[in-house]
């Protein structure tokens, strides 16, 4: 992997960590479960999010906000995903998770903190910058991709939805993943003022970067057969070969933007990552 860009990913990750780990303060039990629930991850979405606005405009305060809330976000939904009612995972991240270690009543509660702090704190970027009309538009984009209609109804299909084709898949991981990785992009470019050709970019490289990552967690996965995985529906190397085409999707993309290399990298990031 080339060096400068590893140590870009951890220049951001840096700032992330800096901003989230023991974000909320006090001393009371519910504090330390909401800083345990934000204390790990590759921190990708923010980092997408991150390097997204310096396409367009230097990194700023703006920037971080939305970053964390990102983030925030995607705990979130970690943390309710692994409760017993749904995925009833015990381990993440190689720790318990959040109901594991402390108990089911504070998970739910977790996640709907994390949710409603994530908005909070763009709320608070609203009322600092009350005539920036991207701004508004990008808090609009995030609540609606992370919605009914775009990640819990990834959620919803995971649920009940009948998957009998690869195309079902594909559907829901457009859903579950790349939503999220769309709005970071989005909501970067539009206060960055992106252009809409700029826009419809940024929108079709992160969905295809969130197949990629999807395809990616698949490959890595030894005990798929129960699970929603592209293995059970087609061979290892066509598997291979898919997510080729989408990394090389991804950088046909990309080219249309000067001083974006990160972005190359990150693609071959996502494709050979090993965790
Ligand atoms: C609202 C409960 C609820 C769920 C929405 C996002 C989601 C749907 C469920 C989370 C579980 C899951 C398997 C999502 C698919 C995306 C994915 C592989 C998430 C893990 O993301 P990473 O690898 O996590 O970026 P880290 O640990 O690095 O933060």
């Amino acid at each position: 992997m080339n060096k400068s860009f590893l140590v870009k990913m951890n220049e951001n990750k840096e700032i992330i960590d800096n901003n989230i780990i023991n974000y909320f303060k006090g001393n009371k039990l519910f504090t330390e479960v909401l800083n345990y629930a934000i204390s790990d991850g590759k921190r990708i979405r923010p980092i997408l999010f991150m390097e997204t606005y310096k396409l367009f405009k230097p990194l700023d305060d703006i920037a971080i906000q939305f970053a964390l809330s990102l983030e925030f976000i995607h705990n979130y939904s970690l943390v309710h995903d692994d409760l017993p009612a749904l995925d009833n995972d015990n381990f993440r991240r190689d720790k318990p998770t959040v109901h594991h270690k402390y108990s089911e009543n504070l998970a739910i509660l977790c996640g709907d903190a994390l949710l409603n702090h994530a908005y909070e704190n763009i709320f608070q970027l609203l009322v600092d910058n009350p005539n920036d009309e991207k701004l508004i538009k990008s808090a609009e984009q995030l609540s609606f991709l992370a919605g009914y209609e775009g990640m819990i109804n990834g959620q919803i299909m995971d649920l009940y939805k009948n998957v009998k084709t690869k195309e079902d898949l594909f559907l829901i991981y457009e859903k579950k993943t790349c939503n999220l990785f769309i709005a970071a992009m989005k909501c970067a470019g539009l206060i960055g003022r992106a252009d809409d050709d700029k826009l419809e970019y940024l929108v079709n490289y992160a969905y295809n970067l969130g197949i990629c990552f999807q395809l990616t967690d698949d490959l890595l996965e030894s005990n798929y057969e129960d699970e929603l995985n592209v293995l059970n529906f087609i061979q290892k190397d066509e598997a291979l070969n898919l997510l080729q085409e989408y990394a090389t999707r991804c950088k046909d993309i990309i080219k249309h933007f000067d001083n974006s290399e990160f972005f190359f990298d990150l693609v071959d990031y996502m494709v050979e990552r090993d965790y």
